[in-house]
């Protein structure tokens, strides 16, 4: 690439010395971007200049808007700064959408923005293309609805983020909309998926360090088209991993489940909490008597963590803590089953749902058979579909992460892998159609050479109790019971003591028979194996989808961190391989038509492109060439990394350099 309109005063990004005092990156000018160190003159602060290396600097564009572009895939540049410089002029305008390329990225606002899901804007995104209004999960949503009813494709909605980023909301967000949408043709359904999301919320959501209603459980919802697939006709959950652990141990400043905790979790009373989780389970048809044994299992849990036994002289009335414990996880768990097969029950029939006080079909609910007929399966014409919304818990870092932390990260990191594999494909899909030359075996190695299957985890160190790291291949000493898993979104340490007896989450011996007795039948398996297989699973109803994905982030000063966890940097080094930046011919043209007063105004806006490119003296993708500065696709321009800045520098060059170009466009038209 050659570069006419060079500056000497190239803007630039460059790390903050101190991110905690404020934002990760400061504004600043270079003379220069080549190998070596490089002087930056800092703007916001006027210090003086600072030396860094090229690895530390990164390319700023100052020809974007105040407020920001709706797409991070049109900014001259797409690197990290950039990215979070976007956020953050959308952020000051209260927009807390922006997609970047395939995702939506999501802010959490921490306040309620009620005219953004208004049932007005509920209707206003329905079949409008993405693109066509602002930002937005309903538009997300819009497009999965649309696309399993003109495609008759099973669809899904995956939702990342650290804890606390916003993902349950998102989640409800989107249930909302597609609820609003099947009122019409299926009313009861539409009841039924609402009072779903605060029941499970209500006893799957505990008070933890990072969120006050923070998912203690991963859960897919399915949204099922009727076999023709002309509309919604029921729909089911499943959930993952419950951490039922919590039910008698959770760490210092967090809680116990809402459901199994005496103290309210937002401003409700304790009584009028719970009158809205008795009347949740009256609308989903639960009967009277269903809900008294609820809750009498659930004064059981509470009672039995009050259960002091007195150790009496002949030793004969002594209660382990442990044996207790696990009786009230075990109670609690199987309530939480009992009312996610209770929920599948109403979501399955939803009109055949009884009324609240008459006697319930099944006491004991089931998955709806459809759902699990149908698990993993593809989808085809004429037969039934789904739009799958999956809200997991986000990856975590604690203090100390144990067994349950693995398992939620672990998660996190297959749905990254899924996540980055689906993009490398949809890129392709999309230079495809729109027809750059570039879809062959070279951009393909390109994308899928240097992606490494699972290679993020890994056990690097093991930490000695010195604090030594020792490479976890050499000879790790017999008591160390800490180590170190590269995530994506970080290096996370964990502590393997407790883990073994944590899978096992072994019962007291005569407790399987008291429940036994109690309820049904009993299966003790291993924690991880059991969940392991609930991943696969999760794996593979998503690979039979076609997915939709948003990521959460939370205010300014975390959402680098954020966008980590939500692994926006890898999805950015990911289209940094083909054509990161792509830009709608229209826009282009409206940006540089006035720098070039009076040139040929019937000029198409592609050929104006296409011109002022080669007149910058940028080189096409061709066949021969398939990665190249720039490919011109149907509706839009693709960039190469970086190659978008060179049209940047246009709007800071100076006049004499405006007009060579000119007179170059000129003759490249001529
Ligand atoms: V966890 O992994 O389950 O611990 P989430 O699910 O990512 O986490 P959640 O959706 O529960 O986070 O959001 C946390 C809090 O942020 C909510 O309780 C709201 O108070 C707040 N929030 C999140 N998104 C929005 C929003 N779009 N509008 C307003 C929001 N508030
Ligand atoms: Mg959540």
């Amino acid at each position: 690439m050659s570069a006419s309109a060079t500056t000497s005063r190239r803007p630039v990004f460059y790390p903050n010395p101190s991110p905690s005092a404020g934002e990760p990156f400061l504004r600043g000018h270079c003379s220069d971007l080549g190998d070596g160190p490089v002087t930056v003159t800092p703007c916001d602060t006027g210090g003086d200049p600072v030396q860094l290396t090229a690895a530390d600097v990164c390319p700023r564009s100052e020809a974007e808007p105040e407020e920001g572009v709706a797409d991070a895939a049109s900014l001259a540049f797409l690197n990290e700064p950039s990215l979070l410089d976007n956020i953050a002029r959308r952020y000051a305008h209260d927009r807390i959408y922006t997609y970047v390329g395939p995702v939506l990225l999501a802010v959490n606002p921490y306040k309620t923005l009620a005219e953004l899901y208004s049932r007005e804007a509920m209707d206003a995104y329905r079949g409008r293309a993405i693109g066509v209004l602002p930002p937005h999960v309903f538009a997300l949503a819009d497009r999965a609805r649309r696309m399993i009813l003109s495609d008759r494709r099973s669809q899904s909605i995956v939702v990342s983020g650290e804890s606390g980023a916003g993902k349950t909301e998102s989640c409800r967000a989107i249930v909302d909309y597609l609820a609003h949408h099947s009122r019409e043709e299926a009313e009861d359904l539409c009841t039924a998926m609402l009072s779903a999301s605060p029941l499970l919320e209500a006893f799957g959501c505990a008070s933890t360090l990072r969120n006050k209603n923070s998912s203690r459980f991963g859960k897919l919802m399915r949204i099922w088209t009727a076999a023709g697939g002309a509309s919604f006709s029921h729909s089911s959950i499943e959930t993952y991993l419950l951490e039922k652990g919590r039910v008698s141990n959770h760490a210092p400043g967090e809680r116990t489940f809402h459901g199994g905790d005496a103290a309210p979790h937002n401003e409700a009373s304790p009584a009028a909490e719970f009158a809205s989780v008795v009347s949740a389970l009256g609308a989903l048809g639960a009967s009277r008597g269903e809900v008294q044994s609820a809750a009498q299992i659930l004064g059981a849990v509470l009672l039995l963590g009050n259960l002091h036994f007195a150790d009496d002289e002949q030793d004969k009335a002594k209660a382990e803590g442990r044996a207790r414990d696990g009786l009230a996880r075990e109670l609690y768990e199987r309530l939480f089953g009992w009312l996610v097969r209770r929920i599948n029950t109403s979501l399955a029939a939803p009109s055949a749902a009884p009324a609240a006080g008459s006697t319930a079909a099944s006491a004991s609910g089931s998955v709806p058979a459809r759902a699990s007929a149908e698990e993993g399966g593809s989808c085809y014409v004429g037969g039934s579909c789904y739009i799958a919304i999956l809200d997991i818990f986000g990856f975590e870092s604690l203090g100390v992460n144990s067994l349950e932390q693995l398992l939620i990260n672990h998660t996190n990191e297959s749905l990254q892998h899924f996540f980055l594999d689906r993009t490398m494909r949809a890129e392709l899909a999309m230079y495809a159609d729109e027809g750059v030359p570039a879809n062959d075996h070279t951009l393909v190695a390109r994308f899928f050479g240097s992606h490494r299957e699972h290679a993020s985890i890994r056990l690097p160190d093991v930490i000695l109790a010195s604090g030594r790291r020792m490479p976890a291949r050499k000879s790790a000493p017999p008591d160390g019971t800490r180590f170190v898993v590269a995530h994506y979104a970080g290096e996370v340490e964990y502590e393997a003591s407790g883990f073994l007896s944590k899978n096992l989450d072994a019962l007291h011996p005569e407790l399987p028979l008291l429940l036994q007795t109690a309820r049904g039948s009993l299966r003790v398996r291993g924690l991880a194996g059991g969940f392991s297989k609930q991943l696969e699973s999760l794996m593979a109803t998503l690979g039979a989808t076609t997915p939709h994905y948003a990521a959460g982030c939370l205010d300014l000063p975390l959402v680098l961190e954020q966008l980590r966890c939500a692994g926006t940097p890898q999805l950015l080094q990911l289209m940094g391989r083909g054509y990161p930046t792509r830009c709608e011919f229209e826009a282009l043209a409206s940006r540089y038509r006035p720098l070039l007063p009076g040139f040929s105004p019937t000029l198409s806006s592609r050929d104006f492109v296409a011109a002022l490119l080669a007149a910058l003296r940028l080189e096409p993708a061709t066949a021969a060439k398939p990665v190249a500065d720039f490919a011109l696709g149907v509706r839009r321009v693709f960039f190469s990394a970086g190659a978008m800045a060179t049209l940047d520098e246009l709007m800071h060059g100076s006049q004499a350099d405006v007009a060579a170009i000119l007179d170059r466009v000129r003759a490249y038209v001529a």
